[in-house]
């Protein structure tokens, strides 16, 4: 083999590596999420994995919400980036303990209890890590697929139906500049609303309960979509579990 005959070798199998990666072979991106929490897990000094927080499992497999999400991103999603949030609150739970006996909820509704040295970094890594454990749950392989009962009856009122409610939220989504969030939420005032926060602001820091979020950081779809983030948004509701954001929202009603 001469050398270009080598190189032309080297850019193909490189080639096939990628295709592979980015069209979320499952098993690749199984034992990758196995590789690296494995990594994760020798290479975290003990100060950073023993605390109060811990990772939350997904509730299902990181392939399992293909072809809409895709496995790689699931993985990496899930291990680095909300692992990275539950290391950080660790830490800052060693500075600040209190961080680790109160919910998350009620440091989020009132973020004056925290030291004000500490509220920016509780804000981002607190708000990170119960968006993301809110946005796994809300999401599954299978279930219903529209909304039922008193949330189909309130989507019906407030926005006129369930096309409506994802076009305005797909707006929101597309239209939040940099990194956010696009949510359906019961505002203050109880009414039926679509926001979007920016960076990891849960809508709990503006008095909203969240009914659905989803995550419009690049990290969460560019893998798979690059930077069509409005084809991942209308894909990601084939994800959504009616069941949960029908019991968040009875919760948020009561
Ligand atoms: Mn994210």
């Amino acid at each position: 083999m001469n050398r270009r005959e080598s190189l032309q070798l080297l850019a193909a199998s490189a080639a096939v590596t990628t295709a592979s990666a980015l069209a979320g072979n499952a098993a690749f991106a199984q034992a990758m999420g196995q590789q690296m929490s494995q990594q994760m897990g020798q290479a975290q000094p003990a100060a950073s994995t023993a605390g109060p927080f811990k990772l939350p499992p997904l509730g299902y497999a990181y392939d399992a919400l293909e072809p809409h999400v895709d496995a790689m991103t699931m993985t990496i999603h899930h291990t680095r980036h909300h692992q990275a949030f539950i290391t950080n609150l660790n830490q800052l739970a060693e500075k600040w303990p209190e961080l680790g006996t109160m919910t998350p909820e009620a440091i989020l509704a009132d973020l004056s209890k925290v030291p004000e040295a500490m509220r920016a970094p509780v804000r981002n890594n607190l708000g990170g890590h119960w968006n993301h454990a809110f946005f796994w749950d809300l999401m599954t392989p299978g279930g219903a697929k529209e909304p039922g009962g008193d949330l189909k009856a309130a989507i019906d009122q407030s926005f006129g139906g369930l096309a409506q409610l994802s076009d305005k939220l797909n707006a929101a989504g597309t239209g939040r500049f940099g990194s956010g969030w696009a949510w359906l939420v019961v505002t203050k005032d109880r009414k039926l609303d679509v926001i979007s926060t920016a960076n990891q602001d849960p809508p709990l820091l503006e008095g909203a309960q969240a009914v659905i979020g989803v995550d419009v950081w690049e990290h969460a779809y560019y893998l798979k979509y690059q930077n069509r983030r409005a084809d991942y948004l209308k894909a990601w509701w084939n994800t959504v579990n009616w069941d949960k954001a029908a019991a968040h929202f009875k919760r948020a009603s009561a």
